[in-house]
């Protein structure tokens, strides 16, 4: 299903509601690394966020390394970033300690 990108004015308000999320160079998609306690705890937190991504039918891009986590958010169905990378961040938000 084609969705549309944020315009620049939805985007800034976007970022301004996500202040733990930078804007990516090429500014198509949002960017956040969360560190845990260790491995359990990183994992543990990207099996709830897979749920919750699979039920939306959106998934991040992510990297982990034991504690840490390199999260980025895009949707390449609209080739740029949407309310759907709004949604998930702020569902990860909610997750991350
Ligand atoms: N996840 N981040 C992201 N962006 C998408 O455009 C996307 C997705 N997961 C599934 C999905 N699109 C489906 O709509 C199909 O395009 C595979």
């Amino acid at each position: 299903m084609a969705i549309a990108q944020l315009t620049p004015t939805e985007r800034d308000a976007a970022l301004a509601s996500l202040p733990l999320w930078t804007l990516a160079e090429d500014g198509l998609a949002i960017t956040r690394t969360i560190r845990f306690a260790d491995f359990a705890e990183a994992f543990g937190f990207m099996a709830r966020v897979a749920i919750v991504a699979e039920k939306a039918d959106h998934h991040p891009e992510w990297f982990n390394v034991y504690n840490r986590v390199e999260i980025r958010l895009t949707t390449h169905d609209a080739g740029g970033l949407s309310t759907r990378d709004v949604a998930l961040a702020t569902m990860i938000d909610g997750f991350a300690p």
